[in-house]
């Protein structure tokens, strides 16, 4: 290629040449390459498998645009998760001023996708107090990617200890919903005086999977303790009941 250049357009050859000629010559002197120029993105130039692009905290509007493929038209949140190499434009309001930059980065791609962590998973909010028989959303924590890949959760399953419809626990069923992937359970477990109860233990299976098709699945717990003067401790007495299901007739 070189030899044509030269021939053919010596001029043009010598233009093409001239940042590869500087860098070599700054290599040659010990200089590092200057780097990149940052003008309000905060993020990677080059990463691996995925990297996290983020405007100015502060602004009120952030809108991500990018000519590169899967990227959505318009992502307005102040900080994206990219996996493809390309150039990432954001534009953002800041005290009734607008702001524009972009971002070009390199991402070396992974060949193999580790799955999902869910051993660590559990319930953001594991104990329910009071028991006033609403429905809770169960916010699951603590599920990681090796890869740092954004995750999604599904639950897909609910199960309790203590019958739906139970002594002293109200007539609700049924006791657990599941809408649009999110679980919700029911303030409530067995309580009366007779029929005491020693807390009721809800399990929620879910499955998660990361942006690349790796999954792992897992359960997480939640009590409602029978009272908060023994303690906010359950007793899983097996978990026979769905809690989905309609009351029993
Ligand atoms: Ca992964
Ligand atoms: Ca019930
Ligand atoms: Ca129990």
């Amino acid at each position: 290629m070189l030899r044509v250049f030269k021939r053919t357009c010596p001029a043009l050859a010598v233009a093409l040449l001239m940042p590869l000629l500087a860098s070599v010559a700054s290599a040659q002197k010990g200089e590092p390459p200057p780097p990149p120029k940052s003008c309000g993105i905060t993020g990677p130039f080059e990463a691996a498998c995925s990297a996290t692009l983020c405007g100015p905290p502060d602004a009120s509007v952030y809108s991500w645009t990018a000519r590169v493929k899967g990227f959505p038209p318009v992502v307005q949140t102040q900080c994206i998760n990219v996996t493809e190499s390309g150039t990432y434009t954001l534009t953002w309001v800041m005290k009734d001023t607008k702001f524009q930059c972009s971002q070009t980065v390199f991402i070396d791609k992974c060949t193999q996708n580790r799955p999902p962590d869910c051993s660590g998973a559990h319930a953001k909010n594991p104990v329910l107090w009071p028991p006033d028989h609403k429905l809770s959303p169960v916010e699951i924590e603590g599920v990681t990617d090796p890869d740092g890949d954004p995750i999604a959760i599904t639950a897909y399953a609910i199960t309790q200890d203590e019958a739906l419809d139970a002594n002293g626990d109200g007539e609700t069923c049924a006791d657990g919903d599941i809408t649009d992937a999110q679980a919700y359970v029911r303030a409530e477990r067995t309580g009366d005086p007779e029929n005491p109860g020693n807390g009721r233990v809800y399990v929620i299976s879910f499955v998660a999977v990361d942006s690349r098709g790796g999954k792992c699945s897992g359960q997480v717990t939640v009590c409602v303790p029978h009272d908060m003067g023994m303690g906010d401790t359950c007793v899983d007495d097996g978990q026979l009941y769905d809690s989905l299901g309609d009351c029993p007739q």
